[in-house]
């Protein structure tokens, strides 16, 4: 792998369980991964008539109970052929400038920039084209949204598989200095256009955005000055606008408030701060 054409990419990799509930906020992280471009080797080792799934299969495996029965199954992720020769994905040997480390993938991995972690297969042992979907329980068991939908006057539960990011942002930190406060963030699973901040239910304020590194897939960190808050309790809520104009959900749209699963939950986030009196 190392012998073929090396290729880079900043991407920011979220869990999709990362609900932004107080239990699991941290399922995120943006890192330099370095490879070789996946679709050259499917194409090297050749691509048959009728191949239309290209399956991952990681190293580790668990045991999955079907209708009674046990199974030993490895842990694995199908893609469609048209996803997986995207010229973004690598089969990736290191992470920021060193060998991948373990518990991200050693040694190689998948990365597929733009897409939720789950599809990003580690300990990678073996690809198979297959001429068929994949339904294991990483695409149709776990990691399922289901979410309810009015159709044609009916509510029907959609079961869809997690996929592609979707654009979330959050606020991850105030700090003080002399007296002056400072809201920092991030935003992330599209190219990010704008950062609007809201403090305790008041207007929308936009957030100073930083320059985009990379091609797209790295989250954009931004801040907001935050002038003399009182001392208490706040609560603050950031929502991301993409370059097509898309706006991150509110968590009572129903596109989020709908759902019966946590996965994918890129819902406006409020994180609540205390200020206190400063003693000096
Ligand atoms: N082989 C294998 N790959 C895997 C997983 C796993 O359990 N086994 N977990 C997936 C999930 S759910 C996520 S969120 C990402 C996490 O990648 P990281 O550990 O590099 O952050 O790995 C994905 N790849
Ligand atoms: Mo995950």
């Amino acid at each position: 792998m190392r012998a073929r054409p090396r290729q880079e990419v900043t991407f920011t990799i979220e869990c999709s369980g990362n609900t932004g509930l107080p239990w699991f906020t941290g399922g995120i992280g943006n890192a330099t991964w370095a490879g070789t471009p996946l679709a050259p080797v499917l194409q090297e080792a050749g691509i048959l008539d009728g191949g239309i799934e290209v399956v991952f299969w990681g190293s580790d495996s668990g045991i999955v109970m079907v209708r009674g029965s046990n199974f030993r199954e490895p842990f694995g992720r199908g893609m469609s052929l048209a996803d997986a020769m995207s010229p973004d994905n690598l089969l990736c040997y290191e992470m920021n400038g060193a060998p991948l480390p373990t518990n991200h993938g050693f040694p190689l991995r998948l990365i597929a920039p733009g897409w939720y972690g789950i599809a990003n297969v580690k300990w990678l042992r073996r690809i198979e084209i297959l001429n068929t979907r994949l339904e294991n329980r990483f695409m149709g068991r776990d990691y399922v949204t289901i979410r309810e939908e009015q159709v044609g006057g009916t509510t029907l539960s959609r079961f869809t598989s997690v996929g592609r990011a979707l654009l979330k942002s959050a606020p991850a930190k105030v700090t003080s200095n002399a007296g002056t406060y400072q809201i920092m963030g991030a935003a992330w699973g599209a190219p990010i256009a704008r950062v609007d901040v809201r403090i305790d239910g008041g207007p929308w304020q936009p957030a100073t955005i930083e320059p985009r590194e990379g091609d797209g897939f790295a989250w954009t960190l931004w801040s907001l000055e935050w002038s003399k808050p009182s001392p208490g309790v706040h609560a603050i809520t950031s929502r991301a606008v993409d370059t097509e104009g898309h706006l991150q959900p509110a968590m009572d749209d129903p596109r989020i408030a709908n759902k019966r699963t946590y996965w994918e939950s890129n819902g406006q986030i409020t994180r609540r701060v205390r200020i206190v009196p400063s003693t000096s």
